[in-house]
C-alpha cells in the first residue's frame, strides 16, 4: 500500500517528507565534503566595490529563512541596503558607538583578546561594501488591533538563520563578517524600523578585495568541542 502524502493531525494538515537515503560511503563524503568547504569559510573585513546583483541578494535572504524557528514565527526582517547615502548614514552612526566603545566601553583585556583581528573603531566596510544586510529580529508580534504577543526562542531562532545566511553567502562565492556595533539602536531609527524589531547582527556582504588578508587563526580540534557518550 502507499502511503498518503498527506495526514490531518490535531486538524491541521501534514505532508510526507521524502529525503534520499544515502549509502553509508555517500554519507561519510558528503558529510566530509561540505566540511571541508565551511572550513574555508572566513571573515572578511576587506571589501570590493563590485555591484552585486539584487537577484543574489534575495535568495540569500530566501535561504535564511528557511532556517527552523520557535513555533514557525520565523521572528524576523532582514534590511538590504545598497543605497549609498544609507550606507554612509550607518558608517557615521556605527563609527560614533565603535568610537565610544574602543576608548571607553570595553575592557583592556577585551581590546588584548581582539589584537590578533586588527580591528579598531573604523569600519569603511560599512560603505565599501555593495550590500549590508541587517538582521532585526522580532520580540513580538504587532497585531491588526494594536495588540502585541510575544514570540519564542527569539535569539535561537534568529541565530540559526543568521548562521545560514553565512553558508549561504559563503556558498555563492561572497564573504561577509558578523558586525555587531553596541548599541546597535542607532539601526533601528535609522531604518525606520517598528516598535517590535530589534537589531540582531550586521552583515556587509560583497566580493572580497584583492588582495584581501584575514588574520592566521587556527580554528579547535575535533577534541576540544566535542565530549562522545557512546
Ligand atoms: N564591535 C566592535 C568590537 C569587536 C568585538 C568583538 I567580541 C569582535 O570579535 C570583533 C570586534 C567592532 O566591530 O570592532
Amino acid at each position: 500500500m502507499e502511503a498518503p502524502s498527506s495526514i490531518y493531525i490535531n486538524g491541521h494538515k501534514h505532508v510526507s517528507y521524502y529525503s534520499d537515503i544515502l549509502s553509508e560511503k555517500e554519507i561519510v563524503k558528503k558529510s566530509k565534503s561540505f566540511y571541508d568547504w565551511l572550513d574555508k569559510r572566513r571573515s572578511v573585513r576587506d571589501f570590493s566595490e563590485e555591484p552585486v546583483p539584487k537577484e543574489v541578494i534575495e535568495n540569500l535572504i530566501k535561504s535564511a529563512s528557511t532556517a527552523p524557528s520557535g513555533a514557525h514565527k520565523q521572528p524576523w526582517t532582514f534590511c538590504a541596503i545598497s543605497n549609498p547615502a544609507l550606507k554612509t548614514k550607518i558608517r557615521k552612526a556605527a563609527e560614533i558607538e565603535e568610537k565610544e566603545s574602543y576608548e571607553n566601553r570595553m575592557s583592556e583585556r577585551w581590546k588584548k583578546d581582539l589584537e590578533p583581528l586588527a580591528t579598531d573603531m573604523n569600519k569603511p566596510f560599512l560603505e565599501i561594501a555593495p550590500w549590508l544586510i541587517i538582521a532585526f529580529k522580532k520580540v513580538y508580534e504587532l497585531e491588526e488591533n494594536g495588540g502585541k504577543h510575544n514570540n519564542y526562542y527569539v535569539n535561537e531562532s534568529i541565530g540559526i538563520a543568521c548562521g545560514m545566511l553565512i553558508s549561504a553567502i559563503h556558498n555563492a562565492g561572497l564573504v561577509t563578517l558578523t558586525h555587531t556595533p553596541s548599541p546597535m539602536n542607532f539601526l533601528a531609527d535609522i531604518l525606520n524600523r517598528p516598535s517590535n524589531e530589534r537589531a540582531f547582527l550586521l552583515l556587509p556582504v560583497g566580493y572580497p578585495k584583492f588582495p584581501a588578508y584575514v588574520p592566521d587563526l587556527k580554528r579547535k580540534n575535533l577534541d576540544e568541542v566535542t565530549v562522545f557518550y557512546e
